[in-house]
């Protein structure tokens, strides 16, 4: 059909589905870029090179498909809504000119952003600090990497973060900062946290009341530091701020197949059981000492007046057919 999204398109979106593209900010860029070449594509294709109504079609076609790959990182609507609300002109070449566009500031604003967060989340972090890690966030690594380039010395615990182990991909970014680095199993948090300084932590959607909807897991993290007295931080650049929690809504959590979770063979041996797998969890504001954005840093509980000046004019769907 004319609005069939461009094989580029297709990929990128079960690169993200599959998790070979991951991580919120990592996810965002991938997805304006894949509508750049879907732009391109169009402008090329019989069905819509000389329409411009198909062409717009076609861009929206291709935002539906990358939306429905994975539901709670809220910064790949928000790219989607960043490029496909700025695409505009009354021929197809101006069309496609001002989707390239869009999508080009977006990924440079998407850099900028993180390489200022890291900035502000490093002065929270001292020379001889040794931090812990969740998941593998690349905001969380702008701050510990800020800080070694500020002359810091730090160190890290990184937890593994099961079922994925994206642990290790942060483990082996860290030691290329030369940070000296120490994985551990995730049951081994708390033993840790008496080793640690500060708690980093990224975030996939921050909500209205401030909490932080990340890798399962944070929030344990989040309640036993604060039961240890240790600080955590995340680092959250301002497209993580979820505009649809500003009516209420609530932010979906990704549960995804059981096979990440028991070895394929093991459901024989281990019968009918239950197996869950939720991706994500919700840490309450109350356990969060600050969310570390490209505009300063918050208190989890003002987040909502960022999020009002940034994105108040709510949640449009500019995909919608
Ligand atoms: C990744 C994850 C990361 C955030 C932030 O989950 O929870 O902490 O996405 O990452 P998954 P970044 O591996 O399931 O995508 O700071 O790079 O946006």
């Amino acid at each position: 059909t004319d609005t069939e999204p461009a094989p580029a398109v297709r990929e990128t979106a079960e690169a993200i589905a599959t998790m070979e593209t991951r991580g919120a900010a990592t996810i965002a860029a991938a997805a304006a870029e894949a509508l750049a070449e879907q732009a391109a594509a169009a402008a090329e294709a019989d069905a819509t090179a000389s329409d411009p109504e198909a062409f717009r079609a076609s861009l929206r076609a291709a935002g539906r498909t990358l939306r429905e790959t994975r539901p709670t990182a809220v910064s790949l609507p928000n790219a989607l809504r960043y490029v496909l609300q700025r695409m505009e002109g009354e021929t197809v070449d101006a069309l496609r000119d001002s989707v390239v566009d869009a999508s080009d500031a977006f990924v440079r604003q998407l850099d900028r952003a993180q390489d200022d967060l890291g900035e502000v989340g490093a002065n929270r972090l001292a020379d001889g600090d040794t931090v812990m890690t969740h998941c593998h966030s690349t905001d969380a690594l702008a701050c510990i990497e800020a800080a070694v380039e500020q002359g810091k010395s730090i160190s890290a615990v990184v937890k593994e973060t099961r079922p994925r182990q994206q642990g290790h991909i942060t483990a082996e970014a860290l030691r290329e900062m030369g940070v000296p680095v120490t994985l551990i199993v995730d049951s081994a948090a708390r033993r840790y946290l008496d080793e640690v300084d500060h708690v980093v932590v990224g975030a996939d959607s921050i909500a209205a009341d401030g909490g932080v909807i990340n890798k399962i897991g944070t929030s344990g993290l989040a309640v036993n530091a604060r039961e240890r007295g240790v600080p955590i931080m995340t680092a959250a650049q301002t497209i993580k701020l979820h505009p649809e929690t500003l009516t209420g809504h609530t932010v979906e959590i990704e549960m995804r197949d059981e096979d990440e979770v028991i070895e394929p063979g093991t459901r024989e041996a281990i019968g009918e059981i239950a197996v869950e797998n939720p991706a994500f969890d919700v840490t309450p504001p109350r356990y969060m000492d600050a969310i570390v954005t490209e505009h300063g840093q918050f208190p989890p509980e003002s987040i909502v007046t960022l999020m009002r000046e940034l994105f108040g004019e709510g949640a449009a769907e500019p995909w919608a057919e």
